[in-house]
């Protein structure tokens, strides 16, 4: 079995009393890694780590430009490394290793070549002022970030909240999460090929309550806790960040609408809608799990839609004709199959898919649930979706927006101006409209209710990660 280590202070280590846990695929159901299990120990080395590579290193003290080149430096060598990096994601979490190599390794790299160019080319108000005195603004760094991560795009998320960390001068623990901790440990040895300084990006393994992650949110050497998981988590975490007046900031669950009007292009509704809900068997915050299709086309997509579905390659999830895979526990298959099996006694009935061998769950397409039920309401994080028929768009909206969730919101329609309309009125943090999980890191990210607080990307993440600081001189 492969061996994955805590990285602290630029050596990867076991953990003091020499614990570890396995991580399972769970395509072979087998244990394919050991790895270290941390506690509040490994927790206080990593943050002094950082805390005197930020104190007292050169790393916040480097000129941006030279930031930058390690950054970029570490996204080449991510790049090299998109096998093993991509690999890693998959047997952690059985996602298609086309998803994992094909696209969150890319992301991964790109995520360190944004943040980097973003703050190298940041500019900074100068304010004018009639007293005879200018005023201007400093982005500083905060110190240090702690960085608490979720299973389903492991790497790629982890990034998402390193990369900014690291562009503007902080340094980082990250706490990956248990079911995923491969791609992490490789990471930060990259980090340390790529010259990053020994303390500035530290990854500890471990459990979240009682454990690795609990110590770190409540560890008083951190400035920023930055957390995408569930949102009940995402509660508990807040009150940890309010013990120590340390900000916050969560991207959370979703349960995210998705309307296709009538006068949409088919095709391309089809086609998104399917990418929408079954991508990385349908783990994905963003999923598109509740559809509405507007009567006049409902029999036609479902029977478009449902037969896409039932195309779709499920099998192991490293070869590249896989397109679907098994989920990526076997507590989370439970959790889903749980609302598998539940289907009818709730009022509704499968069209086509249902549970598959070992931990698959096919393609699974519910028609016929009410609003009220829990299919339509809890995130079910898997391959599963709801699809109900509306009439208006007034209907439609306020069944969209009938959910303690705001992340994420579809819409197909070929009618601009109906396009801008619904895209106002849905509450969510993103709306895509004749398209699904295009984004632009300059874009604001996270969500609006149980779906988070704060917001992620471009200056939205140099909001979080700096301290922004008035300078103000006189003139004359
Ligand atoms: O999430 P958790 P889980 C949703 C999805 C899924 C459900 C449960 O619905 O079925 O959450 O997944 C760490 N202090 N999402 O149990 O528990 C934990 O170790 C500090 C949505 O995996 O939130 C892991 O690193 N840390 C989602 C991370 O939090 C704690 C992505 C996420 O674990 C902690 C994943 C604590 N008290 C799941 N408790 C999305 N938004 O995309 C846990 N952790």
């Amino acid at each position: 079995m492969e061996f994955f280590g805590h990285v602290i202070d630029g050596a990867e280590v076991k953990s003091s009393g020499g614990e570890t846990f396995t991580s399972v695929d769970p395509y072979t159901r087998e244990p394919w890694a050991e790895v270290a299990l941390g506690g509040a120990a490994e927790v206080e080395r990593a943050v002094a780590a950082a805390r005197r590579a930020f104190d007292e290193g050169p790393w916040p003290r480097m000129g941006r430009a030279e930031r930058g080149r390690l950054l970029h430096r570490l996204a080449d060598l991510i790049l090299e490394h998109a096998d093993e990096l991509g690999l890693a994601d998959t047997r952690d979490m059985g996602k298609p290793i086309t998803q994992s190599r094909g696209n969150d390794v890319p992301r991964a790299a790109d995520n360190f070549r944004f943040f980097a160019d973003h703050a190298r080319l940041t500019t900074a108000e100068t304010l004018p002022m009639d007293s005879g005195h200018h005023a201007y603004t400093r982005y500083e760094p905060v110190g240090v970030a702690a960085a608490i991560a979720p299973w389903n795009f492991p790497l790629m998320l982890e990034t998402w909240k390193i990369a900014p960390a690291l562009a503007w001068g902080n340094t980082v623990v990250l706490k990956p999460a248990e079911d995923t901790p491969a791609s992490a440990t490789i990471l930060a040895r990259l980090a340390l090929e790529a010259g990053l300084p020994p303390g500035v990006l530290n990854v500890v393994h471990g459990y979240g309550p009682d454990s690795a992650g609990q110590a770190l949110t409540e560890h008083p050497g951190i400035d920023r806790i930055t957390f995408t998981g569930e949102s009940a988590t995402g509660r508990v975490i807040s009150a940890a960040a309010a013990g120590h007046l340390v900000p916050v900031s969560l991207e959370l669950g979703g349960k995210g609408g998705n309307a296709v009007f009538a006068d949409a292009d088919l095709d391309n509704a089809v086609s998104w809608s399917i990418k929408a809900i079954f991508t990385n068997a349908g783990q994905v915050c963003l999923a598109g799990s509740r559809l509405y299709v507007q009567r006049p086309v409902f029999d036609e997509f479902i029977a478009r839609f449902t037969a896409a579905a039932e195309a779709m390659c499920l099998g192991d999830p490293k070869l590249d004709s896989t397109q679907l895979g098994p989920l990526a526990s076997k507590t989370h298959y439970r959790k889903v199959r749980g609302y598998v099996e539940t289907v009818a006694e709730e009022g509704g009935s499968v069209r086509s898919g249902g549970l598959g061998d070992g931990w698959f769950v096919r393609p699974t397409v519910i028609t016929g649930m009410p609003a009220t039920g829990r299919h339509q309401r809890e995130e079910i994080f898997g391959p599963v979706v709801t699809v109900t028929p509306f009439d208006t768009e007034d209907e439609v909206v306020a069944l969209m927006n009938d959910t303690r969730y705001g992340l994420n919101a579809m819409l197909f329609t070929e009618n601009l101006s109906r396009a801008h309309r619904v895209s106002a009125r849905l509450r969510a943090g993103t709306v895509w409209v004749n398209c699904f999980f295009v984004r632009d890191l300059r874009a604001p990210f996270g969500g609006a209710g149980d779906s988070g607080v704060g917001r992620e990307g471009g200056t939205f993440s140099r909001e979080f990660f700096t301290e922004p600081k008035a300078v103000v001189m006189q003139i004359d």
